[in-house]
């Protein structure tokens, strides 16, 4: 007999998008410049000074949009809202056609059978709130973050039950707010970049990371208060894994003391409350500024963890002398996705929430992205044949598969993307989507990975 290849009865099969790289519609209907606007204005920040002015034109064409999604079987759409089109200046007078926008899209969803999963914050800051206060430098941008989720949730929370706070602390932060070279393996290394384009000292970066889990903390308290009863709230964190190099328990030991340690000032604060020792000791002491009651909210109670899962951190064995693991180098031949940071493992996808149940104790996981760039093209019969994307979402969700069936408990999966989309610096040449998008004429056409995907949302099952 085939051995069980299916996931739990009501796991979501979603897809996901972030407002910025779909949209379009940059100064439409009355909304605010955000600070991704301001930065791919400005030439040199984004490959071919590509800019998200028309992107993929969702704003304009979410009603087929929706249709595509339904056609491969979806059960759940993750997108996210721009907070410009609903405060232009950040705090203040909303903005009620910026809303409507949401309103309908969400509409369209539910009338497609398709459950909305919403994303408060995948980083387009309203300008306004850069220039008067720095951004997630000042404690007033994590207070308007609040106020900003509260008034959303209170307006589509009879339709939108489930809401992720922030999307990748560690990616704004780190790739916004201070300039990092990070390893791609075989000593290569890569420079990150993104809005606002800052390069803070250490412990102004400390600072701008308070804020921003102190943010999804104010949000998650806002949306319990002015949600209706049973709106549910989590955080989409672009996870840092440590994968044991071999499955014993001393190894496995070993990853789960590097993954909390890697995740000190985002995932571990919001879990646990506190920052571990380590983390406000290293960089030289530089500390964020802090209160046992700011704390106490940035540890506000979830009813679900998000993660993005892409590729391991690291790899670690255990060591005798403190803290107790090794981390050990990623060989230069280690096969990678098309984008030079895709060290391809597909056994992170096991490891990253079985860490979240093993360390936090989490009780309802989502994989809030996962998914992979590929060289795409239209073939001569009209077909796009995405062969290295099929074979990295099988593996992958072979891996959640065996997550799920050890009982970690994973409620669902979005696929990043639904679409093709803006890229963030790398602009319109790196394709991640289900659907090939045309750029010039804006047409869109299901990859061979739709098809794969259909089936399996339709079997709930490895395909
Ligand atoms: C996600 O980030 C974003 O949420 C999404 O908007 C984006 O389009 C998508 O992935 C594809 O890039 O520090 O070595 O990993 C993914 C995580 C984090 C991947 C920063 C690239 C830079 C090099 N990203 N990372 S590394």
């Amino acid at each position: 007999m085939a051995a069980d290849r299916t996931f739990p009865e009501g796991f979501h099969w979603g897809v996901a998008t972030a407002s910025y790289q779909v949209e379009g519609a940059w100064d439409e209907d009355g909304k605010g410049v955000s600070i991704w606007d301001t930065y791919a204005h400005t030439p040199g920040n984004i490959r071919n000074d590509d800019t998200g002015d028309v992107a993929n034109d969702h704003y304009h064409r979410y009603e087929e949009d929706v249709a595509l999604m339904r056609s491969i079987n979806a059960t759940a759409y993750r997108f996210s809202i721009a907070w410009p089109r609903i405060f232009p200046e950040g705090v203040g007078e909303p903005n009620p056609k910026g809303l409507d926008f949401y309103s309908r899209l969400v509409d369209e969803l539910l009338a497609a059978g398709i459950e909305p999963f919403a994303t408060l914050y995948h980083w387009d800051l309203p300008q306004a709130l850069q220039d008067r206060y720095g951004g997630w430098l000042s404690n007033d941008t994590a207070q308007a973050f609040g106020d900003y989720a509260g008034f959303v949730a209170e307006r589509l929370g009879d339709r939108v039950r489930h809401w992720f706070t922030i999307n990748e602390f560690t990616s704004f932060v780190e790739g916004g707010y201070h300039i990092i070279e990070v390893p791609l393996g075989g000593g290569k290394t890569m420079r990150l970049g993104g809005a606002p384009g800052l390069d803070l000292s250490a412990a102004e970066l400390k600072q701008v990371r308070h804020h921003a889990v102190l943010g999804h903390g104010l949000a998650v308290q806002a949306i319990r208060a002015r949600g209706p009863a049973g709106t549910k709230v989590g955080f989409a964190e672009n996870m840092a894994v440590a994968v044991p190099v071999i499955d014993t328990p001393e190894h496995v030991r070993a990853a789960e003391a590097a993954t909390r340690a890697a995740n000190a000032g985002f995932i571990t604060v919001m879990l646990e409350g506190r920052y571990t020792d380590e983390y406000l000791a290293e960089a030289g002491g530089a500390t964020p500024r802090f209160t046992e009651d700011e704390l106490r909210t940035i540890a506000s109670p979830l009813d679900f963890v998000g993660i993005n899962v892409y590729k391991p951190r690291c790899y670690v064995e255990p060591a005798d002398e403190p803290p107790g693991y090794r981390e050990i180098p990623i060989n230069a031949s280690h096969p990678k996705m098309q984008s030079s940071w895709h060290v391809l493992d597909p056994a992170v996808m096991y490891w990253a929430p079985r860490h979240l149940q093993s360390i936090w104790g989490a009780r309802s996981i989502y994989i809030t992205e996962n998914g992979c760039a590929a060289s795409d093209v239209v073939a001569g019969d009209g077909r796009v044949y995405d062969s290295d994307r099929v074979m990295f979402l099988r593996a992958f969700l072979g891996q959640l598969q065996r997550a799920t069936s050890e009982g970690v408990p994973v409620d669902g999966y979005f696929l990043w993307s639904a679409q093709d989309n803006f890229e963030w610096i790398e602009g319109y040449g790196n394709r991640f989507g289900l659907i090939y998008v045309d750029f010039d004429s804006l047409e869109r056409t299901p990859k061979l990975s739709a098809e794969w995907f259909r089936e399996a949302a339709r079997r709930n099952a490895v395909v």
